[in-house]
C-alpha cells in the first residue's frame, strides 16, 4: 500500500509539473502573441506611411508639370505678344535678336533651377521613404520569422499541454483504482432503499444480476420450481429483451423457504461507474448476489463482485447454460480411436469445468479479487432438484447449498426456542452438518474427522506426562499415504493400524504425525481447517501448525471455535515465527480472533448460526477458503520440504514412555 501511495504522489508531482509547463507555456503563446500583434501594427503603420509618401510625391510631380506647363505657357504668351509689338521694328538687326533672345531665356533657366531643386529635395524624400519602407519590410520579414517561431512555439506547447493532460487522466485513473470513491449511504437512504426493494426482515434476499439472455428469469423460475413453459402467473417472462433497468421481485412459493429473489437486469450495459451503478440500484441491501453468465464472465461481473467485496456481501459466481454447453462442446470436439459417445461427453464436461473454472480464476487475478468457486448450473436440473427428482446429469446444485445453510439456521433457532428447563441442547449434530456439507462442496480430497483426540508437541525438557491434549470436534484434512507422500484417496479406516500389516511405514519423520495412535504409520493427516471449543482450539491450532510446520507447508492455520451446544462460530486465525527453529525449540505459535465482542458481526468473524443472514455469512466465510484449501493440497502434491531439523515431538511417545521409561523417546526415534 505504502509502495502504491508513493508511486501516486509521484504520478500526481508529476502532472503538476506537467500542469506548470503548460500554464508556463500558454504564458509565452501570450507573450509571442503579442508581440506579434505589435509588428503587425508596426509594419501596417510603415506601409501607410510609405503610401502616402508616394502620393504625395505623385501630387507633387502633377502639380510641378502643371505649373511648368503654365509658367512656358506665360513665356510663350509674353514672346507672342513681344512679337507683336515689335513688328515695326521687323528689320531689327541678328544682334538685337540675339539680346532680346537671351532675355527671354532668362526667367526660363531660373525656373529649371528651381524645378531641379525641388526635385532633388523630392529625391531626397523618395529615398527617405525608399529606406524607411525598406526597413519596414526587413521589420516585417522580421516579423513573420516571429510569428513563424510564435507558432512553432505555441505547437510544442500545445504538444505538451496534451501530453500533460494525458499524463493527468492518467494520474487521476491510476489514483481512481487505488482509491476508488466509494459513497456509502446514508442511514436514511439506506431504509428508504431497502423499502423500495421491499427488503423484509426474516426473509433472504438474493439478487440475480447478469447480462441480458444470461438465464436470470430461467434461474428466478428454476429456484422457485417453475419451467419457463409453465402457466403460473408467479413465473418471470423469459427470453424478452430488457429495454429497461427495473429491478423485479419474485418471492419464492414454497413458504418453508423465505427467499425473495430480485431479477437485476442491465449490469452488463454499464455506461456509469460500476459503484455508482451498484448504489443507485440500491444493490447493497441485499444478503447475497448471484452473478449469472452464460458464455464468457465478463468486465462488468468483475465490477460487481468487487463492489460487493466493499460491501461485505456475500457471491456466488454461477454459469448458466451447462448442458447445452457441454452439448455443443461434444459435438466441437474430435473423437479419439475407439471413443464412445458417453466418453466423449464426459471428455466434453471435463473440459467445460476446467474451461469455465480457469477462465474465472484468470479474471479474478487480473483485478487482485480473490479466489471463488465457480458453480455450473442447468435450469432443467434445478427445476428437477427442486421439484425432488435427482437429475442425471448435474455438476453443481446450488440451491442445495442455500437451502442447507438457511434449514440449519431455522433448526437450530427452533432448537434453542424448545430449551429443556434451560439445559444446553447439543447443537453439534446440526452445524457439523452443516459445515461438512459446505467443506464438501469444496474439494472431494478432504477428509473429515469428527471428535478426534490429538496431542501438541513438546520439547525435550516439556512436560510429558499428559499426552493426549484435547479434542478436536471437526478436522477437515488432507491425507498422506505411505505409498506415494501425495494425497490419496484412501479412506479412514486405512489410516487405522494393524501391526501385522506388511506395508511400508509412511516416509515421514515420526515428527509428522498429528493424531494420536500407536504403532507404525501408514499415513499422515494434514489438517486445514477445524472446529473446535473454546477449551481446545488454542492447543489444536498450534499442533497444526506444527504439523504443517514439519511439512513445510507455510500456509496460516485457519479455525472455528464453536462450542458443542452453541450457535456463535467465531473464526481465529493462526501462524508460526518460522524463522526461531533452534534446536530443541519450537517455533512461536501467534493466534489471532476478535476480542471483547461476543455479539455477532461478521467482519469480526463472528457468527450467530440461529440467524439466517449471520449464517449465510459464516458459510460464505467457509466456501472462501476455497483458495486456502487448494494451496495447502498444491503444496502437499509438490515434493515435501520436511523440516530441519525436525521437532522433537511424536504422536506414539505414550507407548514409548509407558515401555522403556523416561528417555524411551530418544531410543524410538527412527532417523
Ligand atoms: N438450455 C438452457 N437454456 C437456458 C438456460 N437458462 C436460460 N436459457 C435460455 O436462455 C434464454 C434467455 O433466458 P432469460 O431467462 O430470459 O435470460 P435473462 O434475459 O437474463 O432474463 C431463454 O431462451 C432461456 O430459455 C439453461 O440453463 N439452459
Ligand atoms: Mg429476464
Amino acid at each position: 500500500m505504502e509502495e502504491v501511495e508513493a508511486r501516486i504522489r509521484v504520478i500526481e508531482r508529476r502532472a503538476e509539473l506537467a500542469e506548470i509547463e503548460l500554464r508556463k507555456e500558454k504564458f509565452a503563446k501570450q507573450g509571442a502573441e503579442k508581440q506579434l500583434a505589435n509588428l503587425m501594427r508596426y509594419v501596417e503603420k510603415a506601409e501607410r506611411e510609405r503610401k502616402r509618401m508616394e502620393d504625395q510625391r505623385e501630387e507633387q510631380k502633377k502639380v510641378n508639370i502643371e505649373k511648368q506647363r503654365v509658367m512656358e505657357e506665360n513665356e510663350r504668351k509674353q514672346a507672342e505678344e513681344q512679337a507683336r509689338t515689335d513688328s515695326p521694328k521687323h528689320a531689327a538687326s541678328a544682334e538685337g535678336q540675339n539680346v532680346e533672345g537671351q532675355v527671354h531665356a532668362k526667367p526660363s533657366k531660373k525656373n529649371r533651377k528651381r524645378i531641379n531643386k525641388a526635385k532633388k529635395a523630392h529625391e531626397v524624400r523618395l529615398k527617405k521613404v525608399e529606406q524607411e519602407l525598406a526597413k519596414a519590410t526587413e521589420d516585417l520579414k522580421l516579423a513573420k520569422l516571429e510569428i513563424e517561431e510564435g507558432a512553432r512555439a505555441r505547437e510544442q506547447a500545445e504538444r505538451k499541454a496534451a501530453q500533460a493532460r494525458v499524463e493527468l487522466q492518467q494520474a487521476e485513473k491510476a489514483l481512481n483504482k487505488v482509491y476508488t470513491p466509494i459513497v456509502v449511504p446514508s442511514r436514511d437512504i439506506f431504509i428508504a432503499t431497502k423499502k423500495r426493494l421491499e427488503y423484509h426482515e426474516g426473509m433472504f434476499h438474493f439478487a440475480i444480476a447478469g447480462t441480458s439472455g444470461s438465464g436470470k428469469s430461467s434461474l428466478i423460475n428454476a429456484v422457485r420450481g417453475l419451467k419457463n413453459s409453465s402457466k403460473s402467473l408467479e413465473k418471470a417472462p423469459v427470453g424478452v429483451i430488457e429495454t429497461t433497468k427495473e429491478i423485479r421481485r419474485y418471492v419464492d412459493p414454497d413458504s418453508t423457504y423465505p427467499f425473495a429473489w430480485y431479477d437485476i437486469p442491465g449490469a452488463g450495459t454499464l455506461d456509469v461507474p460500476d459503484w455508482t451503478y451498484f448504489n443507485d440500484h440500491g444493490l447493497y441491501v441485499f444478503d447475497c448476489i448471484i452473478v449469472l453468465f452464460d458464455n464468457r464472465f465478463l468486465a462488468t461481473d468483475v465490477a460487481i463482485l468487487r463492489n460487493c467485496a466493499r460491501f461485505q456481501i456475500p457471491t456466488y459466481i454461477v454459469r448458466t447454460k451447462s448442458k447445452q454447453h457441454i452439448t455443443n462442446l461434444t459435438r466441437d470436439l474430435v473423437r479419439e480411436d475407439g471413443e464412445d459417445e458417453a466418453r466423449l461427453r464426459a471428455r466434453a464436461r471435463t473440459e467445460y469445468i476446467n474451461k469455465t473454472k480457469e477462465n474465472v480464476a484468470e479474471n479474478l487475478e487480473s483485478v487482485n479479487l480473490p479466489q471463488q468457486r465457480v458453480y455450473m448450473i442447468d435450469k432443467d436440473n434445478i427445476v428437477e432438484t427442486v421439484c425432488g427428482k435427482e437429475p442425471d446429469d448435474y455438476i453443481d446444485e446450488l440451491r442445495g447449498v442455500f437451502a442447507l445453510i438457511l434449514s440449519t439456521a431455522s433448526d437450530l433457532w427452533a432448537l434453542l426456542d424448545n430449551k429443556d428447563n434451560g439445559i444446553p441442547r447439543p447443537t453439534v449434530a446440526l452445524w457439523s452438518v452443516m459445515i461438512r456439507g459446505l467443506v464438501r462442496s469444496l474439494s472431494r480430497e478432504i477428509y473429515v474427522l469428527a471428535n478426534e483426540p490429538f496431542i501438541v508437541p513438546r520439547t525435550v525438557d516439556g512436560e510429558r506426562s499428559k499426552l493426549i491434549d484435547g479434542t478436536a470436534t471437526l478436522l477437515f484434512s488432507y491425507v498422506l499415504t505411505a505409498a506415494d507422500t501425495s494425497q490419496s484417496s484412501s479412506s479412514k479406516s486405512e489410516m487405522e493400524v494393524d501391526p501385522d500389516d506388511e506395508r511400508e511405514s509412511i516416509h515421514l519423520p515420526f515428527d509428522a504425525h498429528l493424531l494420536p495412535g500407536h504403532g507404525r504409520r501408514f499415513s499422515a493427516v494434514i489438517p486445514a481447517f477445524v472446529v473446535a471449543d473454546s477449551e481446545n482450539i488454542v492447543p489444536l491450532m498450534c499442533s497444526m501448525l506444527y504439523q504443517q510446520h514439519v511439512l513445510g507447508i507455510r500456509e496460516p492455520a485457519v479455525g472455528v471455535v464453536l462450542e458443542n451446544s452453541g450457535v456463535i462460530g467465531q473464526v481465529v486465525l493462526g501462524w508460526l515465527d518460522h524463522n526461531v527453529c533452534l534446536p530443541n525449540q519450537l517455533p512461536t505459535p501467534h493466534l489471532a480472533f476478535a476480542v471483547g465482542s461476543r455479539s455477532p458481526d461478521s467482519s469480526l468473524g463472528i457468527f450467530d448460526l440461529t440467524d439466517s443472514i449471520s449464517a449465510f455469512a459464516f458459510a460464505h466465510f467457509i466456501l472462501g477458503l476455497h483458495e486456502h484449501f487448494r494451496d495447502i493440497g498444491k503444496a502437499l502434491s509438490m515434493d515435501l520440504d520436511i523440516a530441519h531439523p525436525p521437532i522433537s515431538w511424536r504422536s506414539d511417545l505414550i507407548d514409548c514412555i509407558a515401555e522403556s521409561g523416561e528417555h524411551a523417546w530418544k531410543r524410538t526415534r527412527l532417523e
